[in-house]
């Protein structure tokens, strides 16, 4: 747990817009809900959160429409481009957490979709050695 691999992975951190949908769930398979997901990727954990859009309405504070909704620890995850077979959209990734939970993210955008691989790759690498 040396200060500088510490480092290393704060510094691994990035947020945006992705397509998202569970498909395992304690290594059980789980019927897919795409959704569009405010994606935080911050101290080695990915954070996706409810669209605001599906919440309830009465909120008026602009600070609870962003409610995070699923973390994924990725200590001891996988991230790798999915096969044909997993979805008919393209550049979709498969991450699976340690604890059996598997998703799989999307996005047209193939620059879009390459950062996040090499940035989630990056991380689980660095928290190899922590
Ligand atoms: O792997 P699947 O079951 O073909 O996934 C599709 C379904 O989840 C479908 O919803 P229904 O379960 O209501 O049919 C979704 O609309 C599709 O998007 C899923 O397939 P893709 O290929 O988009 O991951």
């Amino acid at each position: 747990n040396s200060p500088e691999t510490q480092h290393n992975v704060q510094n691994l951190e990035k947020a945006g817009i992705l397509n998202k949908t569970k498909v395992s769930e304690n290594g059980k398979k789980v019927r897919k809900n795409w959704a569009q997901t405010w994606t935080v990727l911050h101290g080695g954990v990915l954070t996706f959160h409810k669209d605001p859009k599906s919440q309830a309405t009465g909120a008026s504070n602009k600070t609870n429409q962003i409610v995070p909704e699923i973390q994924v620890d990725l200590r001891g995850a996988t991230i790798n481009w999915a096969s044909k077979d997993k979805s008919s959209k393209k550049n979709v990734l498969e991450l699976k957490g340690k604890n059996g939970v598997e998703f799989l993210i999307q996005y047209d955008t193939e620059s879009i979709i390459s950062d996040w691989h090499k940035v989630l790759m990056d991380t689980i690498r660095q928290l190899e050695y922590q």
